[in-house]
């Protein structure tokens, strides 16, 4: 495999090679973007086996298409598109925000030459990075010169990469042939109603054909632009995520219609999440004090839509410029002030090894999780309960409890380990002191869980966890999750069948908002 020597000054910085100099020297390297036609009809839970070769390839790296994936990988935004052409009642764009983590908020607009440069050098850091996605922090769409012209970049000189979109859908069919011709594998549309009356509540207007249209009429033709761009997509083999944002009181019953809706157009995945929504983000729906879901209402909700179309349980609801994997975020690291500084090696031999060597991992977590799964064989429980998991990634129970910046939920039944969310927390431990926010919060966060798996938790922690009717369980430090969620599984019915613990419906727990951000 050759190697490429690339240096961030070759993307325009002063005196340096000329970026189609480097995108030609990209070229010769040899390496190849995934394509193949994707088909609808699985989700984010399938594996291999599961889904036709195709169909693998384009999700098998994709942190938010594979749940399996996005233990091992990483997706990166870049913030290349500031403009939207609707309103949504949830959203308030921020610029230079860095405490405030949720989409549409970005501390750095970016051109798409610094943007491209900001890739390669993630991807010459992180060689997990495997996505880059433009997500806003307005409308990719709205901005559709700025977006594919980074994709152009980007794909020219890093075409390992996938590249990803996320839209509002009103222009999605207008730009269908350009996604094909550009290979965007996959493309997320933001669907939140199917009921016009019902989008009245969500969108006050829309910019369509010149003018501004606000009422029924404007989520009218919202509604019927975002399906017709769902049926252009999947009718041209690209797979579609649909994401939906679940307002309680607006459209939480309704999105079970969206979800049949999107499902029998060939949506491959639906990911439905929680709003965000507090006084401070300015929104109309944080003023006017609408609450998002509880951990129950929205389990409850994700559990009734799944059927042929799995859901998405793992989103983090990503700021417009994350970076790192699902549950981490890097931005601070590559700035443009840093990026610009920094000399990188490209290294698509690496990338791949890595890649490989996921691939290693991935089958011995498949085989451990089977061999584990076959110690229930014989029970007949109908209990299921949840556990927690501390992970810094891999797939490994390896954070101990005090550093844990969020938890992984697991379903655990007789049926296996299955994710269902994740719940961000603040640090417990905070240069070897407990926080000053204390455990009450995690609690709260953990509180339908019957016990927390970690690599390692202090006497206080765990006593405190005890009191609230929650394990904290240090047996499985640094094995697979999966497979420690079911050895615990079968030890928690072999307690129960000797009386030795009671089985008890734990109740709801609270869903902190946003997603996971450094500072
Ligand atoms: Fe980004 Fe979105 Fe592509 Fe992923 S995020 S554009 S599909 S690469 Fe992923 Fe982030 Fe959830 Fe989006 S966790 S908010 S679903
Ligand atoms: Fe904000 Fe996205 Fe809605 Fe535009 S489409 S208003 S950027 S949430």
């Amino acid at each position: 495999m050759q190697k490429k020597l690339l240096t961030l000054h070759d993307f325009g910085a002063p005196g340096a090679t000329s970026f189609d100099e480097l995108r030609r020297s990209a070229a010769q390297s040899g390496c190849s973007s995934t394509g193949g036609s994707g088909k609808s009809g699985c989700g984010s839970a399938a594996s291999q086996g599961d889904l036709p070769p195709d169909v693998w390839e384009k999700v098998k790296n994709h942190p938010c298409y594979s749940e399996q994936a996005h233990h091992h990988f990483a997706r990166m935004h870049v913030a290349v598109a500031p403009a939207c052409n609707i309103q949504c009642n949830y959203c308030n764009r921020k610029y230079d925000c860095a405490n405030e983590s949720r989409p549409g908020v970005v501390s750095e607009k970016l051109s798409p030459e610094q943007a491209a440069r900001k890739v390669i050098a993630v991807a010459s850091t992180i060689p997990q990075m495997t996505v880059l996605g433009v997500a806003g922090p307005g409308d990719p769409l709205a901005n559709p010169a700025k977006t594919f012209k980074t994709f152009e970049l980007v794909s020219e000189t890093a075409p390992d990469i996938k590249l990803c979109l996320s839209t509002n859908g009103l222009t999605l069919p207008d730009h269908v042939e350009r996604i094909v011709a550009m290979k965007v594998d996959h493309v997320t549309i933001t669907i939140n109603m199917i009921d016009p009356e019902i989008g009245a509540q969500i969108y006050p207007w829309i910019f369509y054909d010149h003018r501004r249209i606000t009422g029924v009429e404007a989520s009218k033709i919202l509604s019927e632009r975002q399906l017709l761009g769902l049926e252009m997509l999947t009718a041209r083999g690209i797979l579609v995520k649909v994401n939906s944002v679940m307002i309680p009181g607006i459209n939480d019953r309704h999105l079970i219609e969206v979800n049949k809706a999107v499902k029998s157009r060939g949506a491959f995945l639906h990911n439905i999440m929680p709003l965000i929504s507090a006084p401070e983000h300015g929104t109309v729906f944080g003023l006017e004090g609408r609450r998002g879901p509880s951990a129950q209402e929205l389990k409850a909700l994700q559990d009734d839509c799944e059927g042929e179309m799995n859901m998405m349980r793992h989103c983090r609801q990503c700021r417009a410029d994350a970076v790192g994997l699902l549950g981490e975020d890097r931005s601070a690291e590559f700035t443009t002030n840093k990026v610009m500084e920094m000399e990188v090696t490209y290294d698509l031999a690496a990338r791949q090894a890595y890649q490989a060597k996921v691939e290693a991992e991935r089958d011995a977590i498949a085989g451990a999780k089977q061999r584990e799964m076959a110690t229930l064989a014989d029970e007949t429980a109908s209990i299921k309960i949840q556990v927690a998991i501390a992970t810094k990634g891999g797939g490994v129970i390896n954070e101990h409890f005090g550093h844990a910046h969020e938890f992984q939920i697991y379903e655990v039944s007789t049926a296996g380990a299955k994710f269902i969310g994740h719940r961000r927390v603040d640090l417990y431990c905070e240069g070897g002191y407990a926080s000053d926010t204390g455990i009450e919060p995690i609690l709260k966060a953990l509180n339908d869980c019957a016990a927390v798996l970690v690599a390692k938790i202090g006497l206080c922690p765990k006593e405190s966890l005890a009191g609230a009717g929650i394990e904290a369980v240090e047996t499985y430090a640094f094995d697979y999750i999966e497979q420690s969620a079911i050895a615990y599984f079968k030890d928690y019915l072999d307690r129960v069948g000797k009386s030795e613990i009671s089985h008890v419906q734990r109740g709801d727990a609270d869903i902190r908002q946003g997603a996971f951000v450094t500072s």
